[in-house]
């Protein structure tokens, strides 16, 4: 088999990749390990930039997103016991975001593809690459106990943080960055109103952190930060609940409706960066090449950015001839993405209860909330990296 780009990994990063190649006419395959439901039952995203509607708007997958997703002009932060709202829109110049979840991005991508006849392959075994250095990569894989090659001009390394594209670069040619975080985010779904249907609600209490997010008007997002090594078992939908409400202010907590868990999950927070993300015919997008911890909403949202960068250079390699967007994608992508770095990083270290913080730096982060809260200049920082810097 043949194509122009080889796109492993079908997350959002692949399947938004293959919809704007397709749409500028470059033919693409993606190959995928998982199935497409086991994509789909990964729950994890939930906030989208302005920039990333604009590029689903742009591929034809944005009407349902317009239909369901909720529009939120603010968010919330509880210190103290207090809740303080920042302005997000009104202090980024008119900028939203989209509530909507992960899953349903992808659904709506996967069904686009679908429709227009584009080729995926899922359940792909034993995927690897090669040949990525010279002009002619490829990739194998086995599916339905058969082995194939697929030939391409390029590869795009769409594969999540797991993945086997960064891996299967030479160790000397890329270089990592890493921030282990010493805790977790429990996470649960859960079919009951959200308590907050107009803001997302960051909270830091001396039980740790907390945040009240939603995916539609009947279904909740919330998590509480966990300790590294908790299991799900240990976190009864009753303690889940109880826990929550004892890191909001009194009057947000006794609003929370609760009800059974849906799902329920611990991830563990990270920041992460490999340079550079292009090896000859092999780039990175997504979290193949970087992670960031949760808490500033900007993992799937940067996969978006990455990917339209990639998407312009290959269409300015095929249109006009020229290697020039190819070259430069590496340096493009990380400019952005080391913004939103310093932006998570920052907004996880000002939300959540370090367990070696000390009194002098607990003191710090209190200082640093009141500074925000009352500050137009900070607020306006925080609200101009929540909406997304500019592509
Ligand atoms: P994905 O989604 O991990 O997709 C990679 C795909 O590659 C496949 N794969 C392979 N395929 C073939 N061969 C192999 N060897 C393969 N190895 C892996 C995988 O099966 C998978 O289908 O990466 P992608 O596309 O780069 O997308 C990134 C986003 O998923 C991620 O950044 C976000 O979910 C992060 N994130 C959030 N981002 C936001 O922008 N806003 C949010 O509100 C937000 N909340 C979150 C989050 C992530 C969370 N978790 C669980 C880490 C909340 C949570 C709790
Ligand atoms: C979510 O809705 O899952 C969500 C919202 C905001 C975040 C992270 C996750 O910062």
């Amino acid at each position: 088999m043949k194509t122009q780009v080889a796109i492993v990994g079908a997350g959002p990063a692949g399947l938004l990749l293959g919809a704007l190649l397709h749409q500028a006419g470059i033919a693409n395959v993606i190959i995928e390990r998982q199935s497409a439901a086991y994509v789909l039952g990964r729950i994890r995203a939930g906030i989208l930039e302005q920039g990333t509607v604009d590029l689903l708007d742009q591929v034809g997958v944005g009407q349902r997103l317009h239909r369901e997703g909720t529009v939120h002009h603010s968010i919330e932060l509880v210190f103290k016991g207090q809740r303080h709202a920042v302005d997000v829109q009104g202090l980024s110049g008119g900028k939203v975001v989209t509530a909507y979840g992960q899953t349903e991005v992808t659904h709506d991508l996967m069904d686009a593809r679908a429709q227009l006849g584009l080729s995926t392959v899922y359940e792909a075994a034993d995927v690897q690459i090669h040949d990525f250095d010279g002009t002619r990569p490829r990739i194998t894989y086995t599916h339905n106990a058969q082995t194939h090659a697929l030939q391409a001009d390029f590869i795009a390394g769409c594969d999540g943080f797991h993945g086997i594209c960064r891996a299967s670069v030479p160790e000397d040619a890329i270089t990592e960055y890493e921030k282990v975080y010493p805790f977790g985010w429990l996470g649960v779904l859960a079919d009951v109103p959200p308590v907050s249907p107009h803001a997302i609600v960051y909270g830091n209490s001396e039980r740790g952190f907390s945040l009240c997010s939603m995916r539609s008007p009947t279904r909740s997002r919330y998590y509480v930060q966990c300790a590294l090594n908790d299991q799900v078992a240990q976190w009864s939908d009753a303690r889940f609940w109880t826990e929550l409400k004892s890191r909001l202010d009194p009057e947000l907590a006794s609003r929370i409706v609760t009800g059974p868990s849906i799902e329920k999950s611990i991830a563990p927070l990270r920041s992460f960066v490999a340079e550079p993300m292009r090896f000859g015919r092999l780039f990175l997008a997504g979290d193949a090449a970087h992670i960031v911890p949760p808490t500033g909403a900007k993992g799937l949202n940067l996969a978006a950015s990455d990917v339209k960068y990639l998407s312009d250079a290959f269409i300015e390699f095929y249109g006009e001839k020229s290697q020039a967007g190819i070259d430069g994608y590496s340096e493009r992508a990380l400019k952005r993405i080391w913004k939103a770095e310093r932006f998570s990083w920052w907004l996880t270290s000002l939300m959540h209860r370090f367990p070696d913080t000390g009194a002098f730096g607990q003191k710090m982060q209190d200082a640093e909330l009141e500074y925000l809260v009352g500050s137009q200049a900070l607020s306006t920082v925080l609200a101009e990296n929540y909406v997304g810097l500019p592509l």
